[in-house]
């Protein structure tokens, strides 16, 4: 007899097997439910760690996001954001978006591989006018071709873009039939022919091509141009023709005026051939240095004979001249110095050679053929003096201050595991029950945060420093497994000085107070390797870097797992690294339309910053 089942004290009749497998059913479903609808839906976006990871701690809380998490199976499917243009380069792709301040990219991008960077600023033109049709020597085309790469690489380097303008776009513009009956002759003729290939272009900034931005980069004024709106057609008190900003219709009116004005003829420049109230005239200009003539004469008069009506060496010693001011400039800006960043400092002295040795380089006197002058714009400056090079320090963490200049090394954590382990194996249990998570980020951010915070909101600080209109004009990021970027110049706006550094080896050594510090290549703080060591260190990156390329399915496992325990650390690498990529694209990108005009004016000529350069010595 089969046994009665009582629920309650009351006798439940015998449930055959059907209604029992679909009472099951119905408990399992409502359980699936129950389970779905009261997870916290505050699951971190990014990859599936739940193999790997055993604390929830350092699973990042985000708020504010659009999409929650993509763990959650409730969250409708949506599509990642569109493929923008020119947004890969190699390994690295990026989403530009103003949600970029988002600790990991892929709560927005839904890709691992895409880093979330902040929009691209805006450049606004900056034109300048070189009549590359003039018959010239070669050694006078040589001098203008660096007078010119030094205006682009400064206004690059400060926000604009920087275009030469020359006869071809006067001669298309409609009133160059009006101007052509005027025959004019000499600097009027010229200044015309300026002002109708400005007039094609449009708003924007018409600059002399000796006219350089020599200031903070949040100086007002350049805040105001930058910002690429020009209500009034400006011109600078005292300054001539250095620069004009202004409307395309304010132009426009500018130059019909100047056609119309039946003295034309016997005025001396444009400025004087239109009516006075044409132009607002701004009288805040001081970051403005304009090196014409009459400056030189007035402010350098022991080079001025050198450099005025001296051809060409004048004007290659004019250039010599404004690549100096324009870098100790930068040494004034920065005169709390350069921090070459270490964290984790035992094993990282290799890691971080080439970004002290970029330093050293910038921390240098450059070389002027007036050395202690200053820029005519900043008669208080601070002249770079051999004796009181720039300070390089090496400190483990980040610090957010006006005058000290940033160079990050941001290793993989791959890498990071190498050099901190000081071994050549890396395991999953190693991984597991040994490395510490983000070792990197949060020792770097340490003095911004302290210790005990997730990784997300260090996330936010590192972006901040590498990406944010403020950080990247205090800081370069590079990745350790990269080799330099090539076209530091246009970073910093000046030509590096890449002469060896002078370690004393050479020079016989004078004792006595007189001799002079120079810039040192150990680095002083935090433990310095032993010669072993630091031979062990570069087997140990290039390891690392061999690893990156490996195809091999063990390797990248290892590499997957320890880019999951170490998601804020492979978040910030993946971040410097596609920041660095899209710089150089765009850079390149407008290389390569601007080669077309002005006779290819103001190239840079077969040069670049090669690896070996930086280890030649
Ligand atoms: C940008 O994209 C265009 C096509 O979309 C391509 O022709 C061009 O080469 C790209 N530029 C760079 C610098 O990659
Ligand atoms: C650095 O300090 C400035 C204010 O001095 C602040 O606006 C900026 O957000 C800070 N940047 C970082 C990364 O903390
Ligand atoms: C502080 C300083 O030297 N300002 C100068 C900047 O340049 C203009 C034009 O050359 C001078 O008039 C200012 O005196």
């Amino acid at each position: 007899m089969p046994v009665q089942r009582r629920l309650f004290g009351r006798p439940i009749p015998p449930i055959s097997p059907r209604r029992m497998a679909a009472l099951l059913g119905t408990i399992a479903i409502f359980a699936v439910f129950t389970l779905v609808f009261t997870l916290p839906n505050s699951i971190s976006p990014g990859p599936s760690l739940s193999r790997f990871t055993d604390h929830k701690i350092s699973i990042p809380k985000l708020k504010n996001l659009p999409s929650p998490s993509i763990l959650n199976p409730f969250r409708a499917a949506a599509h990642p954001p569109p493929v923008q243009k020119n947004s890969t380069d190699g390994d690295s792709s990026w989403y530009s978006d103003w949600t970029w301040l988002s600790p990991f990219s892929s709560s927005v991008t839904l890709d691992e591989d895409r880093s979330l960077l902040p929009p691209l600023a805006e450049r606004p033109p900056i034109y300048t006018y070189y009549d590359h049709t003039i018959q010239r020597e070669h050694d006078m085309k040589e001098a203008h071709n660096a007078v010119l790469l030094t205006w682009r690489r400064a206004w690059w380097a400060q926000g604009f873009k920087p275009v030469i303008l020359g006869p071809a776009e006067a001669m298309s513009n409609p009133l160059y039939t009006e101007l052509q009956v005027k025959r004019l002759e000499g600097t009027l003729h010229t200044e015309l022919l300026m002002w109708l290939a400005w007039e094609k272009m449009g708003t924007g900034l018409l600059c002399h091509y000796l006219t350089f931005p020599m200031g903070l980069h949040e100086d007002p004024l350049l805040v105001h141009l930058r910002h690429g709106e020009y209500p009034h057609l400006t011109r600078f008190d005292k300054l001539g023709n250095a620069m004009f900003t202004g409307s395309k219709a304010d132009i426009t009116v500018a130059v019909t005026k100047a056609l119309e004005n039946p003295e034309l003829k016997a005025a001396k420049n444009f400025i004087s051939a239109v009516p006075a109230d044409t132009f607002k005239v701004d009288t805040k200009h001081g970051a403005l240095a304009f090196y014409d003539d009459n400056i030189i004469k007035d402010k350098y008069p022991k080079i001025a004979k050198d450099i005025v009506g001296n051809g060409a060496k004048g004007l290659q010693l004019l250039n010599e001249l404004v690549v100096s001011h324009l870098h100790s400039t930068w040494q004034n800006i920065f005169d709390e110095g350069i921090s070459v960043l270490k964290p984790k400092p035992d094993h990282m002295t290799h890691a971080v050679g080439p970004a002290h040795k970029l330093a050293t380089f910038l921390a240098q006197c450059p070389t002027s053929p007036l050395p202690s002058s200053c820029p005519p714009n900043r008669s208080r400056c601070k002249p770079c003096v051999a004796a009181t090079p720039l300070k390089i320090s090496t400190p483990a963490t980040y610090r957010n201050t006006s005058g000290l200049y940033t160079i990050g090394t941001v290793p993989h954590p791959y890498t990071m595991a190498l050099l901190t382990s000081f071994k050549d194996e890396i395991d999953i249990p190693w991984i597991r029950w040994e490395s510490e998570r983000d070792l990197w980020i949060t020792s770097l951010t340490s003095l911004l945060m302290g210790t005990g915070m997730s990784g997300a909101p260090r996330l936010v600080k590192f972006k901040e420093a590498v990406a944010s209109e403020l950080g990247r004009s205090r800081s370069l990021w590079i990745t350790a497994e990269d080799d330099m970027p090539e076209d530091l110049d246009w970073h910093f706006g000046f030509t590096i000085p890449q002469t060896a550094i002078d370690t004393g080896k050479s020079e016989t050594p004078v004792p006595g107070p007189e001799r002079r510090p120079k810039p040192k290549l150990d680095i002083k703080d935090g433990p310095v390797p032993t010669e072993d060591d630091l031979k062990r260190e570069e087997e140990l990156l290039e390891q690392a870097k061999e690893f990156e390329k490996s195809s091999r399915k063990a390797g990248k496992k290892i590499r997957r797992s320890i880019e999951a325990w170490n998601l804020a650390d492979t978040e910030a690498w993946k971040f410097a690294r596609a920041f660095l990529a899209r710089n150089r694209i765009e850079r390149k990108k407008w290389e390569d339309e601007e080669e077309h005009y002005a006779g290819g004016a103001g190239a840079e000529r077969g040069k670049g910053w090669g690896l070996g350069r930086w280890f030649d010595d």
